[in-house]
């Protein structure tokens, strides 16, 4: 049956693109509604071709919704989601504002698309970075239980949304520092900051790593240690990851293991500099794996269960759009 469906916040870079990746995947819609702030209430997008109106955001405007897209803001998400779920519509948010909420799944449907099941009608998508590291690693982690995982990442201005990417294009045209939605330069530069710190020297984005990713593997006891970096990219967050399983896995079962996951492309022949890069992976949904190795900094008694690779993918389509749509598939067994 064809639904009807919202995107709030839908002149953003996510609701953008949500709106692309529903056309592109031919999700069955009878009607889109588009929701933005007053101030943005009125303008045309489009949508598979035909151009629609923004409506300003208001309880009444969502009813008869069988699908609502969250793609604003956590004020935002607060004020209107929970109350639109209450009303029997399935919400799919992608703020961070109850990512951890134990009422509410966070989903990865690589990775637990059976949490979903236990909704009460509003279930939240990852973080962008969590996203692309745990698709990366979900078939190993089946195959030999991830225990620890040290992470540097290298995130695109877009994941600041599209003052980031306007930032560093008007940067590198004029030569000129912008410092509207970052704190330096970014051009010619790199930000080893994401967010505010917390006690430990961490930032908010790094501990996003471990928080979520716990709750999807339903593991507290995983660990994670991030340092995540802003980088002069338009698209695509790239992230080295060396990973401790509690069995043993070799890179060439790790190789063989992630020809077949789902959501993966493998990408790894140093021989012919195959290797993720946000060059290849921008525009598309699949998360880009290589330089799948050995650790050489583990312990000897760890060496054979840790691997190192490098994993790139589309923040805002992966890390963002898809894995939304992805999960609003999954909740109305659309290409099941
Ligand atoms: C960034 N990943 O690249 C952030 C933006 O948890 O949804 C997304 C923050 C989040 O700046």
């Amino acid at each position: 049956k064809a639904l009807k469906v919202g995107i709030l916040g839908a002149t953003g870079a996510i609701g953008e693109q949500m709106r692309i990746v529903l056309a592109e995947r031919k999700f069955p819609i009878s009607e889109l509604r588009l929701f933005g702030s007053a101030r943005s209430a009125g303008t045309e997008v489009e949508f598979d071709g035909k151009m629609l109106k923004v409506v300003e955001a208001t309880p009444e405007a969502f009813e008869g919704l069988d699908l609502l897209l969250g793609a604003a803001d956590n004020d935002v998400a607060k004020k209107f989601l929970p109350d639109a779920a209450k009303k029997g519509i399935v919400v799919v948010d992608n703020s961070s504002a109850f990512r951890l909420d134990p009422e509410v799944p966070l989903v990865i449907p690589e990775v637990n698309p059976e949490d979903v099941k236990w909704s009460k009608g509003l279930i939240a998508n990852p973080n962008c970075a969590t996203i692309i590291a745990l698709t990366a690693v979900a078939a190993l982690h089946r195959k030999a239980r991830l225990r620890r995982m040290v992470a540097s990442t290298y995130q695109a201005v877009s994941g600041a949304g599209r003052g980031g990417m306007e930032d560093l294009e008007e940067e590198v045209k004029t030569g000129r520092p912008v410092l509207r939605t970052f704190p330096y330069p970014i051009a010619y530069n790199l930000i080893p900051q994401i967010g505010g710190f917390n006690d430990l020297g961490y930032t908010s984005e790094e501990m996003k790593l471990q928080n979520e990713g716990r709750k999807m593997l339903h593991d507290d006891t995983f660990l994670v240690s991030c340092t995540c970096v802003r980088v002069p990219i338009m698209r695509s967050h790239s992230e080295a990851l060396t990973l401790e399983f509690e069995k043993e896995i070799s890179p060439e079962e790790a190789r063989e293991i992630l020809q077949n996951a789902p959501g993966v492309k493998l990408w790894d022949d140093p021989a012919e500099k195959h290797y993720p890069m946000p060059m290849l992976t921008s525009d598309q949904d699949l998360v880009y794996v290589g330089r799948v190795r050995r650790d050489l900094a583990a312990t000897k008694e760890a060496y054979n269960r840790s691997l190192s690779l490098f994993c790139c993918a589309d923040q805002i389509r992966k890390g963002a759009a898809t894995n939304a749509i992805q999960i609003a598939e999954i909740v109305f067994g659309i290409n099941a």
